[in-house]
């Protein structure tokens, strides 16, 4: 994988404010483009604004500004979004831009001198009567509204549109752009997709307009300029405007005709860019994208986000809550890339806890623990090495080529999934390996050789990771005392790269655990989600249980919901918060044996330091504790 990768994201109305699914394409593209940099492809990751249009004049004239002033200021909270994600973009492109105006005007001249295969001129003039949304941007026909005649997506009625347009002449092209995505010279993934838009030519297409006349605010038509460029032909060069199209051949070459071209988008815009956008370059004599990835679209709390639901939920809510590193991979790991799916802010907590703070942070915690007595909180040396860390090198390999190809495929779930199956078969290990019991035994070379292979291999997963959570890596990478930025892929690979006697720095966790808000989920949810987080016997072995007995209560202040606990597990006395004050006194509480989850990391809960987590099983607002009914001791374990 040599060739340049130059991929894209829509450009965004700036009408709007940025959300998470404006996030949700960005992100995306941000870390196909930083893997890609991460396997010594040379990347350009463009993004941009879409700023000109019907919305964006109607808007300035009833905030009392100019269009220009409306779209400066919108344009900035993109690129604030951006910022907050830690997005890397190679160049942000605005339609409102004098280099992309002179693109699109060179583009529609040459539209204009283009002759079609039968012979046509590829824009002609006619007169265009069509129901239109203005806040689709689009004319609709009959069969797009709902039965009460208005546009599905913003439930009102279409206005009657009558005017002189330019039109591309679509219909002359449809032939060979058909051909195009048939043979994947144009590749529609996921594959799904290809057939949808395949069927788009069964239905019949039509000749489509690039112009306005009503239109104030927009490109001017170069041999018409009474005439505005309608939003498709202006908005689509964005993707060759931003790398020179016009002005600068030489960039234009390497990055449109020397690189993978790749274009993430939604399935909402898929017709423009499917076949719009390879039929107007074929007349304008330049190459089609090579691929175009649709990626799913979600609803939030089963619901389409919109403002009047009040459900949309901001980048920066989202960073503001988990973090930017932790937003990007939740946002693209919920449900897989090509199809639609749900988001829930639980969902979420769920799945940091599940992936990040168990799976990941706390193998960091549990083996830079073990490194301290032995050998000094420093990385150990090897001993001899076994047939399990053998397999365990092959194992983590196999996971390296496998993120490789889901990159080129253009899938970051599976690039995710990769790292946290590092992150898993290094779970397993170190369970099997029981480095705890050596540690008491005084095994310590063996120790040693097991802690090494640990921490190399969360020393892989710190590469692998690195495209979805940059900081975060770096942040693991000085913990373990090796250079914060990896240098390539193939470090992954090697199980030998940490140097002896370095210090591992680990003051706190690297993932610490949230915890997770309470939500009646509806049954099917949760049967589904019970299917995915499907553990094996090792994952449930690794978490104790035992018998605890309560000695005192209190209530914590300025909560309604939250007591603690001092407790007694056999020998040693621990304190613990519960957020069970609502369904429990403290006189129902005291002397009663009750069971404790012993080796979760220690959380602070307003301030107070938690050292386990108590179980009580709920439905609605019910709540009861799991509490023994015998006498055994305080201190039994639970298997
Ligand atoms: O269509 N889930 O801009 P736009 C996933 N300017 N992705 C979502 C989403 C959701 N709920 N909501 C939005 C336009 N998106 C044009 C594009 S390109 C030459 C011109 C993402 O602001 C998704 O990528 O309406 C979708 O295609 C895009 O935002 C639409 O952005």
């Amino acid at each position: 994988m040599s060739r340049a990768f130059y991929i894209t994201t829509p450009i965004y109305y700036v009408n709007d404010r940025p959300h998470i699914g404006h996030g949700y394409s960005t992100v995306a593209a941000d870390v196909l483009a930083r893997y890609h940099k991460l396997f010594g492809v040379e990347s350009f990751f463009l993004t941009g604004t879409d700023e000109h249009s019907f919305n964006v004049q109607k808007a300035a004239e009833k905030a009392g500004k100019t269009p220009r002033e409306l779209v400066d200021a919108n344009a900035q909270f993109f690129k604030d979004a951006w910022k907050k994600l830690k997005i890397e973009n190679n160049y942000f492109v605005r339609t409102t831009d004098e280099r992309h105006k002179e693109a699109v005007q060179r583009f529609i001249t040459k539209l204009h001198e283009a002759t079609t295969p039968d012979g046509k001129p590829a824009v002609y003039a006619g007169e265009y009567k069509g129901l239109y949304c203005v806040g689709c941007e689009k004319f609709l026909t009959e069969k797009d509204l709902t039965e009460e005649g208005l546009c599905p997506d913003h439930l009102v009625e279409p206005e009657s549109l009558s005017e002189k347009n330019y039109f591309f002449r679509l219909t002359s092209y449809l032939d060979q752009v058909k051909e195009l995505i048939e043979t994947d010279k144009v590749r529609i993934l996921p594959k799904e997709r290809k057939n949808e838009v395949l069927g788009l030519f069964k239905q019949g297409l039509e000749d489509f307009s690039i112009s306005r006349e009503k239109a104030t605010w927009g490109v001017s038509i170069p041999f018409d300029p009474d005439q505005k460029a309608y939003v498709w032909v202006d908005a689509l060069p964005n993707y060759i405007s931003a790398i020179g199209y016009g002005d600068d051949r030489d960039t234009f070459e390497k990055w449109w005709n020397g690189a993978r071209v790749v274009h993430i988008i939604g399935k909402d815009i898929l017709k423009f860019h499917a076949i719009f956008w390879p039929a107007m370059l074929l007349a304008a004599e330049e190459k089609p994208p090579d691929t175009i990835y649709i990626h799913g679209y979600f609803t939030v709390d089963g619901q389409k986000m919109s403002k009047s639901l009040g459900n949309v939920i901001s980048n920066e809510e989202l960073v503001e809550r988990f973090g930017a590193d932790v937003s990007r991979y939740l946002m693209l790991n919920m449900f897989p890339f090509g199809t639609d799916g749900d988001i829930r802010i639980d969902g979420f907590c769920r799945k940091y806890n599940a992936d990040l703070a168990n799976d990941f942070g706390n193998l960091v915690s549990r083996s830079a623990k073990l490194t301290k007595k032995p050998f000094g909180g420093k990385v150990p040396p090897f001993g001899e090495l076994t047939g399990d860390e053998k397999a365990l090198h092959e194992s983590i390999k196999s996971s390296v080529r496998k993120c490789r190809e889901q990159v080129e495929s253009l899938n970051p779930n599976g690039a995710a999934d990769s790292f946290m199956d590092v992150c898993r078969k290094l779970n397993r290990y170190f369970d099997s390996q029981k480095p705890w019991a050596l540690a008491k035994q005084g095994k310590t070379d063996r120790l040693g050789t097991v802690l090494r292979t640990t921490l190399e291999g969360i020393r892989c997963v710190s590469v692998m990771a690195y495209p979805y959570m940059p900081n975060k890596c770096r942040e693991l990478r000085e913990i373990l005392a090796t250079d914060p930025v990896p240098k390539s892929l193939d470090e992954a690979e090697s199980l030998e790269l940490l140097i002896e006697g370095s210090e591992i720095k680990l003051d706190s966790p690297l993932f610490p655990r949230l915890e997770e808000p309470k939500t009646d989920m509806p049954e099917t949810d949760a049967k589904e989600s019970e299917v995915d987080n499907l553990i094996s016997i090792d994952d449930f072995a690794r978490v104790q249980l035992k018998i605890a007995e309560v000695l005192e209560v209190e209530k914590v202040p300025r909560t309604d919901k939250l007591i603690k606990l001092q407790i007694r597990i056999g020998e040693e006395k621990r304190q613990i918060v519960a957020g069970i004050a609502e369904h429990y006194t403290p006189d129902q509480l005291i002397g009663k044996k009750i069971v404790v989850v012993t080796n979760l990391q220690p959380a602070k809960l307003r301030g107070i330091e938690s050292n386990g987590m108590l179980l009580a099983a709920s439905e609605g607002d019910k709540l009861a504790l799991l509490t023994l009914d015998s006498d055994l001791p305080s201190g039994a374990t639970i298997s």
